[in-house]
Formats: structure tokens, sequence, C-alpha cells
């Protein structure tokens, strides 16, 4: 495990930390692999059923390692396919949280946009500054940032790298939800429990489908929502989710 990542389970809850607070937990290519090779295996384990990802008060992460990418040639960014691994991240299927205080910059908002949900605290301050170092967004920014929060928004904030509060976020439709800093993480936890307690099935099939809105045609999507939630039918967490509505108990979801 390496030591820019703080891990830990509970309740079918993986939650990690980044920590590479000297930097505000800039991304290089070791967190990069750490976090990929930390997830992957809780992502194949059926008792993992939600993935909350997190930074420091200060920074969620401020952006990719520039110091790393300083010095890079355009043959040695082309030839080594620089950052595409965190696509590794964004195919993960379980759900994932990323828990926003302080700064998530540059790659740090778009490994944020790659998470499934945004919960922020106050302090959180989104932005997509590459244009000030004479590149643009490069891990999914331009794409995501302008599905979730429009054009408008997107072109104002990629072509001037200016900074989003969190309040403007969560206006904006990049933040789920806002919470006090000192709640952020628990109440994120607790969202994370929510999600882990039900069949994997039909969140796995839930996740698909929202995602499959943002690619495809109504009448597609429309077409795979019926035929996803048909498949449900096949499983023992939907017999169990209905016949436990009819006997007024809690569902026990076991995940077949
Ligand atoms: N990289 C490396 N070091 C960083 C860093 C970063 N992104 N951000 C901060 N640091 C370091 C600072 O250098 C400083 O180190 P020391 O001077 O102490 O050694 C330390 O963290 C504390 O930072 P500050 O002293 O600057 O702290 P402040 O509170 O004054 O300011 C700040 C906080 C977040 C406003 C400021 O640090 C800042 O502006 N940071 C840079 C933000 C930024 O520009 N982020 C975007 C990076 S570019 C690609 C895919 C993706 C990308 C590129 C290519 N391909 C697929 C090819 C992504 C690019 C980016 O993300």
């Amino acid at each position: 495990m390496s030591a820019n990542l703080i891990v830990t389970a509970a309740d079918g809850v993986v939650t990690v930390k980044m920590n590479r607070p000297d930097v505000l937990n800039a991304l290089d290519g070791e967190m990069l692999r750490a976090l990929v090779d930390t997830l992957q295996p809780f992502d194949r384990d059926p008792e993992c059923g939600c993935i909350v990802l997190t930074g420091s008060e200060k920074a969620f992460a401020a952006g990719a390692d520039i110091r790393e990418m300083n010095e890079k040639s355009y043959l040695d960014a082309y030839h080594s396919d620089f950052l595409a691994g965190w696509e590794a991240f964004a195919r993960l299927r379980t759900p994932k949280i990323a828990a926003v205080s302080g700064y998530a910059l540059g790659g740090g908002c778009e490994l944020a946009m790659m998470c499934d949900i945004i919960y922020a605290g106050r302090s959180a301050i989104f932005g997509q500054p590459e244009i000030r170092l004479g590149v643009i967004p490069g891990m999914g920014g331009s794409q995501r940032l302008t599905r979730l929060i429009g054009r408008a928004k997107a072109m104002d904030m990629i072509l001037t790298g200016r900074q989003m509060d969190a309040q403007e976020a969560e206006h904006s439709g990049l933040v789920a939800r806002l919470f006090d800093d000192a709640a952020l993480l628990f109440e994120t936890q607790k969202a994370a429990r929510i999600i882990a307690s039900y069949g994997k099935a039909a969140t796995l099939a839930a996740r698909e489908t929202v995602n499959r809105a943002e690619e495809t045609s109504l009448t597609e999507g429309l077409l795979f929502e019926r035929r996803a939630f048909h498949a449900l039918f096949a499983t023992q967490d939907q017999k169990e989710g209905m016949t436990a509505f009819l006997e007024k108990r809690p569902a026990r979801f076991v995940g077949k």
C-alpha cells in the first residue's frame, strides 16, 4: 500500500484519503498507480458497495503534479499516454463519492468529476486553471464539466481559469450536497453505507443507466433502462425488496 493513500474499509464502504500534504495532494504517477491498484480488487469484491475518495481539509487535490509535468516533452507524454491511466479510476463500477474540502483544481476537479457523486464542504473550491499554465484540461475537464454545469459556465471557467466556490458549485450542478466541513466525511460515509446496503446488481444497473443518459438518445436510453429493469427480476434481491415491503419489514439484500 502506498504512503500517499490512507485506506480504511468498514460496512461495505472503502474510504481512501489522499495524503501528499506537502503538495496539496498534487496527483503524480505514483498516486495514480496506488489509487487504481488499491481500488481494483475492492471493485471486484461483492462485499464492497461504495467507495469514498477524500483529501485533506486544505485540498482534495490541487491538480496534476506540476513538478512532474514541467520537464515533459510532447513525445514523453504521447509515448507514455501520460495520465491516461486515470480513466481506469473512472471505469471502476462500484459507486464512487468524492468528499471535497478545500482545493479541487485541474486534475483534482477532474478526479472529483470521475466520481459518481460529489459532496462538498463549505470550504471547497473548484477550478480548471490549466490555461494559466499554458495548457488545457487533460483528464476530462472540458467534457465532464461541460456536461455537469453546461457550456456557458464551463467555457467561463476553462477560458478564464477562475475558481468556483462550494455554493456556486452546488447551484451549478457540480456538487450534489453541501455540508459543514466538520460533517463532510461523516455525512459522506453515511450516504455511502446507504448505497452499500442495497442489492449490488440494482446499484450497478442504476449507475449504468444514469451514465447512459449522458451518452445516448432518449429513445435508446429508455430502452436500455427498461431492459436493465427487466433483468433485475432475475435477482433474489428484487424478490426480497418487494416481499419485505409487503411484509412491512426492512429488506435484507444479499447481492444475489
Ligand atoms: N503540483 C505540484 N505542486 C503543487 C501543486 C501542483 N498542482 N499545487 C500546489 N503545489 C505545492 C506548491 O508548489 C507548494 O510547494 P512548496 O512551495 O511548499 O514546496 C505547496 O504545494 C503549497 O502550495 P502553495 O504554497 O501554493 O499554497 P497556497 O495556499 O498559497 O495556494 C493553490 C494554494 C492551490 C491556490 C496553489 O498551490 C495553486 O495554484 N496550485 C496549482 C493549482 C493548479 O494550477 N492546478 C492545475 C495543475 S495542471 C493531462 C491530464 C491532466 C492534466 C495534465 C495533462 N494529460 C492527459 C496529458 C492536468 C493538469 C493539471 O491539473
